[in-house]
C-alpha cells in the first residue's frame, strides 16, 4: 500500500506517530494508501521554509532563470508522465484517455504558458509633463510572498499547477494543501521540483482536511501573505474570514450551476456532442459543467433522444481499461449527495429519461461510487435540483421559445461560472454570450482553454480572475517607480 507524505523544504516529512487516515479507491472500496496528515506543527514549518526560501536563491535569480526552471518542471512532468496518470487515476478513478489527453498534459501546459508569460509580459510606463519638467513612471512586479494554495478534489493536477506555476513565476513560494481526497500529485511534483532544481522551500505540500486541520492552520497562519483557493462556495466564505485578520489578498474560482443554451440553428450533432461532454465529462464533477439544458422547442424532443442514447452508450469500467470512458463518484459520501438530488428530483414531479440511480455492475466493482448518467424533464421550476450545484453527472433539459426569456432564466441563479451557446447564427451568439452573467461563455464549444484568457466566475462562482496577465496580477504586488527627471 502507498504512503503519503508532506513535502517541507525539499523533503518528504511523513509525520511520525502524528495522525493518519486511509485513502479509498472510488473505484472498487478499497484502501490504498495512508496519508500523513499534517498538524498545525508541520503547516507552521511549511509556511516557515516557505518564508525562507523568498530570503534565499529564489529572490536573487532573475526571470530568466526562473522561467528556465519552470519549463524544466513541464518537461520533467512529461518525462514522468505515466506516474502522474497513474497518480490521478488511483486518486479519482477518472478514465485514463482523460488524464492522459487533458488533465496530466494541462498541469506541464500551465507551467510552460507562466514561464512564457512571465518574460514577455511589459509593466505600464507614463510619462507624466508638469510645470517643473517630467517625470518618468514605471511599474515592477513584486513577488507577494508567501502563497497558500488550496485545492478540491475534481481535477487535481490540473487545478493544483494552474495556481502554483503562475505563483512560482511570480517569484513567489508556495504550500499547497490539496483536497484530502486527492493528494497524490502534488505530493510526486514534490520530487520534480527537487530533481529539476527548484530551490528548497519554494514548494511545500501539507496534507490534511479543512476546518480544525491542515486547511484551517494554514489559512490562519500570519505569514500566509495571500490565498489561492478553488472549491465550493461555503468553503471559500470560511477562508474569506481567516484572510480578512491581517487583510490579505484572496483568489477564489468556486462553484457554478451552469447552462447551455441550444438553438434550433445548431449543428445538431456538434450540440449533442458538445452537451454530452459538458454534462458527463468526469462523472458531471467539473465546476463548468453543465446542469441546465435550454433547447429551443422544434428540436427538444429529438435533442432529448439523442443525448439519452449517449447516456445509455457509456461504458463503465476501471480507469486503466482503454475501452472504460466513464468514472465514478470521487467518493461514497459524494455519491450519497449526487443520490439524494436523484431521489428529490422524482419526489418533485420530474420524468427520469435515462439513468436515475445506481448501475447494476460486476462484483469487482460494486463497492465502487459509481451512479448512472441522468437525464430529467419537466422539472418544476421552484426544485432545488435547477438551483443548487449538484456536481454530478446529470442535468435537466428544458425547453424554450425566446430568447430573452432563455436569457432571464439563465441568469435566474446566485452563480455566475460558465455558459455553453449552441447556435449557427454569429449574431446571436455574440448577443447571448454579452448578456448572460457569467465570468466564461462558450459558444459551440467547452472547456475550450487559451491559458492567456481571464478565467473564473461572477457572482457566488468567484472572486478575482486567473489567467495570462491575470494571474500575474494577483500573485504579484504592482508598484510604481516615480523618478523625476
Ligand atoms: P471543498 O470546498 O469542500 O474543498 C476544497 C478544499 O478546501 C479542500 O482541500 C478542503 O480540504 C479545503 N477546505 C475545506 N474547508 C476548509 C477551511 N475551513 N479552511 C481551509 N481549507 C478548507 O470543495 P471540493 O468538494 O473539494 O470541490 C468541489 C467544489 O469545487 C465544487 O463546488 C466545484 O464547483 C468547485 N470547483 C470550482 C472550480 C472553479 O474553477 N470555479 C473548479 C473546480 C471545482
Ligand atoms: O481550465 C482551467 O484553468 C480550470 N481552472 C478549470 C477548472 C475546472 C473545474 O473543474
Amino acid at each position: 500500500m502507498d504512503s503519503v507524505a508532506n513535502f517541507i523544504g525539499n523533503a518528504y516529512v511523513p509525520a511520525t506517530g502524528g495522525p493518519s487516515y486511509q485513502l479509498v479507491s472510488p473505484v472498487d472500496g478499497a484502501v490504498t494508501a495512508t496519508v500523513h496528515e499534517a498538524g498545525r506543527a508541520e503547516v507552521d514549518a511549511a509556511v516557515r521554509a516557505a518564508k525562507q526560501a523568498l530570503r534565499g536563491p529564489w529572490r536573487t535569480m532573475t526571470v530568466a532563470e526562473r522561467s528556465k526552471l519552470l519549463f524544466a518542471v513541464a518537461a520533467e512532468i512529461t518525462r514522468r508522465f505515466d506516474e502522474f496518470v497513474a497518480a490521478e487515476m488511483a486518486d479519482t478513478g477518472q478514465p485514463r484517455h482523460v488524464m492522459e489527453k487533458a488533465f496530466v498534459p494541462r498541469g506541464a501546459a500551465n507551467f510552460e504558458a507562466f514561464a512564457d508569460l512571465i518574460r514577455n509580459t511589459p509593466t505600464e510606463t507614463f510619462m507624466l509633463e508638469h510645470h517643473g519638467g517630467k517625470a518618468l513612471n514605471y511599474g515592477l512586479r513584486r513577488p507577494k510572498g508567501v502563497i497558500a494554495v488550496i485545492c478540491p478534489w475534481n481535477a487535481p493536477f490540473l487545478l493544483m499547477t494552474w495556481k502554483v506555476a503562475p505563483a512560482l513565476a511570480c517569484g513567489n513560494t508556495v504550500v499547497v494543501k490539496p483536497s484530502e481526497q486527492t493528494p497524490r500529485t502534488a505530493t510526486l511534483l514534490g520530487e520534480v521540483m527537487a530533481a529539476v532544481g527548484i530551490p528548497e522551500g519554494v514548494y511545500n505540500v501539507v496534507n490534511g482536511f479543512g476546518p480544525g486541520s491542515a486547511g484551517e492552520f494554514l489559512t490562519t497562519n500570519p505569514d500566509v501573505d495571500a490565498i489561492t483557493f478553488t472549491g465550493e462556495t461555503r468553503t471559500g466564505t470560511a477562508i474569506m474570514q481567516a484572510a480578512a485578520v491581517g487583510v490579505r489578498d484572496v483568489s477564489f474560482e468556486l462553484g457554478g450551476k451552469n447552462s447551455a443554451v441550444v438553438f434550433a440553428d445548431a449543428d445538431f450533432d456538434q450540440a449533442v456532442d458538445g452537451v454530452f461532454r459538458s454534462a458527463f465529462l468526469n462523472t458531471g464533477q467539473v465546476c463548468l459543467g453543465t446542469e441546465r439544458v435550454f433547447v429551443e422547442r422544434p428540436i427538444y424532443e429529438r435533442f432529448r433522444d439523442a443525448l439519452a442514447a449517449k447516456c445509455r452508450g457509456v461504458h463503465y469500467g476501471r480507469p486503466e481499461d482503454h475501452h472504460t470512458d466513464y468514472g465514478p463518484l470521487i467518493s461514497h459520501e459524494h455519491r450519497d449527495k449526487v443520490l439524494g438530488y436523484y431521489r428529490r428530483a422524482v419526489e418533485d414531479g420530474a420524468t427520469v429519461v435515462v439513468g436515475g440511480g445506481v448501475p447494476d455492475l460486476p462484483a469487482d466493482l460494486a463497492g465502487g461510487a459509481w451512479v448512472q448518467p441522468t437525464i430529467w424533464t419537466d422539472v418544476p421550476a421552484g426544485s432545488v435540483v435547477l438551483h443548487e450545484e449538484i456536481f454530478g453527472p446529470c442535468c435537466s433539459l428544458i425547453p424554450f421559445d425566446d430568447e430573452a426569456a432563455v436569457i432571464d432564466q439563465v441568469n435566474d441563479t446566485p452563480y455566475g461560472l460558465a455558459t455553453t451557446i449552441w447556435t449557427t447564427d454569429l449574431a446571436r451568439a455574440h448577443r447571448v454570450a454579452a448578456d448572460i452573467d457569467v465570468g466564461i461563455a462558450w459558444v459551440n464549444s467547452w472547456f475550450l482553454r487559451d491559458l492567456r484568457t481571464a478565467f473564473g466566475g461572477s457572482k457566488q462562482s468567484g472572486i478575482g480572475r486567473e489567467g495570462g496577465v491575470h494571474s500575474l496580477e494577483f500573485y504579484t504586488e504592482t508598484k510604481n517607480v516615480c523618478v523625476q527627471l
